[in-house]
């Protein structure tokens, strides 16, 4: 009976993939007028066919981006890709400590509030990012990169509950998941020296109590770890594998880890599959969260200035090749959940900044055009239209 009727499913799942497909082969122009148009007049939450989002959809994959909440709504092409692509937001900085608590006991929860307002409109689920994080702390809580603060140890303990209790308590049942915990280990696998780590006694059990109180804020958001440069075997994959397997064991109410994925070309691709597989092995939902793929950029007119152009057609292959790599791993790994990319155009990224000449490191170029990139991404995802799909939990209730 339950075969037959998969059988039925299946066939119907078939005909709207071949539909799918046909129509994957059109690359989107945001900035056209007919596309802006179409946009207008499309309701909120209505799936465009060869979309990335309803391309996963048929495997139960979401796809998502990173929002920048100053051009959600000012950026009309901007705003039209994120909703017309995307089934999943995670807030790139609205929700982290320093913006929502800017000065002890008085909150700015606006911009989150906007973007959780807009992801329910536009049939989004919300990864929240972050609650407990050495970086972008704000300045009466910490200094020093996270690592000094004026406070005594059990003052640190009370003003993280409280954090969590406040901001998890205030989007309760709203946050599809939540980015409990972030970055808390060294690339040599050391723990971080973070206020936190030393509130508790130099100890990493300020993540059980982090989770713990998570959980009790908001139940049914799944709860995950965060980092990046645990994409491959090393010793800091292999202490974030270590603590998520004793917090499971210790029974913590921890759901995922989140493999950040933000690739270079100048190194080797990770064995970013065999090692989600190997979390995944453990009870877990894993996802890639933070996917972007930086490369080195021609210079731009001025000395010192760069443009969103690969350096030459090898780079920009390499590129392609890994966007490609890193959604296939996704793809192969059954409890990888959500494949999250950071930003929508080269001109939004963080890498320029940060990486002086490097960049293009995302789906869409500066004018908003859909790259080669995003064209290897939509068909990876139409051909996985066939396979067994995702195991996604809609909430903690596969913990
Ligand atoms: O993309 C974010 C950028 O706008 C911020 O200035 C930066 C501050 O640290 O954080 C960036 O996002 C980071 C994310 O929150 C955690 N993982 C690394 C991301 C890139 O730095």
């Amino acid at each position: 009976m339950s075969v037959r009727r998969s059988l039925v499913i299946g066939t119907v799942g078939l005909a709207a993939v071949l539909a799918a497909q046909t129509t994957a082969l059109a690359t989107p122009s945001a900035t056209s007028a007919g596309t802006q148009a179409a946009a207008a007049a499309r309701p909120p939450g209505v799936i465009v066919e060869g979309s990335l989002r309803a391309l996963g959809s048929f495997t139960g994959l979401r796809i998502g981006t990173a929002v920048n909440t100053d051009l959600l709504g000012a950026d009309p092409a901007y705003t039209e890709i994120v909703n017309r692509e995307f089934n999943t937001v995670t807030p790139e900085n609205v929700m982290k400590w320093e913006v929502v608590e800017p000065t002890r006991g008085s909150y700015d929860f606006s911009g989150a509030d906007e973007l959780v307002k807009s992801a329910q409109q536009n049939g989004q689920l919300v990864r929240g990012h972050t609650l407990v994080w050495h970086s972008q702390l704000p300045s009466w809580l910490a200094s020093n990169g996270g690592m000094t603060t004026t406070f005594t140890d059990q003052q640190v303990k009370d003003i993280v509950k409280k954090h969590i209790q406040d901001e998890a308590g205030r989007y309760k049942g709203r946050i599809w998941a939540w980015d409990v915990v972030n970055e808390a280990f060294n690339d040599d696998g050391t723990p971080r020296q973070s206020i936190f780590y030393k509130a508790w006694g130099n100890s990493t059990d300020y993540i059980a109590d982090a989770f713990r109180w998570a959980d009790q804020a908001d139940p049914s958001a799944q709860l995950f770890y965060n980092d990046y440069n645990i994409e491959y075997t090393g010793p800091k994959s292999q202490a974030v594998y270590d603590l998520v397997k004793k917090l499971k064991a210790q029974g913590v109410p921890i759901d995922g880890v989140g493999f950040q994925t933000h690739l270079s070309t100048q190194y080797g691709f990770p064995d970013l599959q065999q090692t989600m597989q190997r979390f995944a092995d453990l009870g877990l939902n894993v996802a890639e969260t933070e996917v972007d793929v930086r490369t080195a950029v021609k210079p731009g007119a001025t000395a010192g200035t760069f443009t969103s152009e690969p350096l030459s057609n090898l780079h920009a292959s390499t590129q392609q090749a890994y966007w490609d790599q890193s959604l296939k791993a996704c793809l192969f790994v059954q409890r990888c959940v959500s494949y999250t990319v950071w930003g929508v155009a080269d001109s939004n990224s963080w890498i320029p900044g940060v990486f002086p000449g490097e960049g293009a490191a995302l789906l869409f170029n500066d004018s908003y055009q859909a790259k080669r990139e995003y064209t290897v991404v939509q068909q990876d995802l139409a051909l996985a239209a066939g396979m067994a799909r995702h195991r996604t939990g809609e909430g903690s209730g596969g913990r």
